[in-house]
C-alpha cells in the first residue's frame, strides 16, 4: 500500500499514525502542494491523505484509511471515545492552528520544497488566516492561551496512560504534533510523556527539532 501525504498536514499524521500503531508496511509519498493534476486524478479533488490499496485503488478520508487500516487485523484503536477529549479538541483546535499554520508556512516539509509549492500553500491558508507573518505576531498571546488548555488536558490524559489506543489519540495527537513545532510552549510532563510515547508507537516523528 502506499499512502500520500503533505507533511505537514494533521489529517495525514492521522493515516500514518495507524500503520505505525498496527505495524504495518507501507510507502510513503509526498504529493507537493500545487499539485492539483495528481490528487485530482486518484480522487476526483485536491486533497490528502490518500491511500493507494494493494488493488491499485484510492480512498481518501483520513479516518476511512483509519479505519480501513485497523480493520485489516484484529483492530488496535480498542479505547472508547471519551466526550471531554473531544471537546478538547474542539476548544483548542483554533489557537493551536492559529499557531501552527504560520510556522508550516515557514518550515521545511517535503511537500513545500519549491517555492511555487511554499507560494501555493501560503495563499490556501491566507484564505482562512489572513496574512501568516501577522498571525506569526500573535504567537506570544496565542502561546499563553494554549499553555492553559494543554494544563487541562494534562489530567485527562493520566486517566489513559497505560490503556489501549483508541481513535481519539488518532484525532487528538496530530494536534500535539503540530504543536511540537511551537517554540515557547510549556508541555505540562504527561501531556509530553503521552507525545513521545504515541510517538514512538506510531512511528511519526515529533516536529520539537524545527520548533520556532
Ligand atoms: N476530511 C479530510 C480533510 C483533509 C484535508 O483537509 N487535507 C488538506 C491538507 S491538511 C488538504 O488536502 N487541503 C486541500 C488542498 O491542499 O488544497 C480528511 O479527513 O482526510
Amino acid at each position: 500500500m502506499k499512502l500520500y501525504v503533505y507533511e505537514h498536514c494533521p489529517f495525514c499524521v492521522r493515516a500514518r499514525m495507524i500503520f505505525g500503531l498496527r505495524d504495518v508496511n507501507f510507502d510513503l509519498d509526498v504529493i507537493m502542494e500545487g499539485d492539483v493534476e495528481t490528487p485530482t486524478r486518484m480522487i476526483g479533488k485536491k486533497m490528502v491523505p490518500i491511500l493507494q490499496k494493494d488493488d491499485g485503488s484510492y480512498m481518501g478520508e483520513s479516518m476511512d484509511i483509519v479505519h480501513y487500516v485497523d480493520g485489516l487485523g484484529d483492530p488496535v484503536l480498542i479505547r472508547d471515545a471519551d466526550d471531554r477529549i473531544a471537546q478538547w479538541q474542539d476548544d483548542a483546535a483554533g489557537v493551536i492552528y492559529r499557531l501552527a499554520v504560520p510556522r508550516f508556512a515557514r518550515c521545511d516539509f517535503a511537500e513545500l520544497a519549491a517555492p511555487e509549492a511554499r507560494a501555493y500553500f501560503c495563499d490556501r491558508q491566507e484564505k482562512n488566516f489572513g496574512d501568516l507573518d501577522a498571525l506569526y505576531e500573535q504567537s506570544p498571546d496565542l502561546i499563553r492561551q494554549v499553555d492553559e488548555h494543554l494544563e487541562r488536558l494534562s489530567p485527562l490524559l493520566a486517566e489513559f496512560g497505560g490503556a489501549p489506543y483508541g481513535v481519539d489519540d488518532i484525532t487528538l495527537w496530530p494536534m500535539l504534533h503540530a504543536l511540537s513545532l511551537v517554540k515557547g510552549v510549556t508541555f505540562p510532563p504527561q501531556v509530553r510523556t503521552y507525545m513521545e510515547r504515541v510517538s514512538k508507537a506510531a512511528k511519526v516523528p515529533l516536529l520539537f527539532g524545527q520548533a520556532l
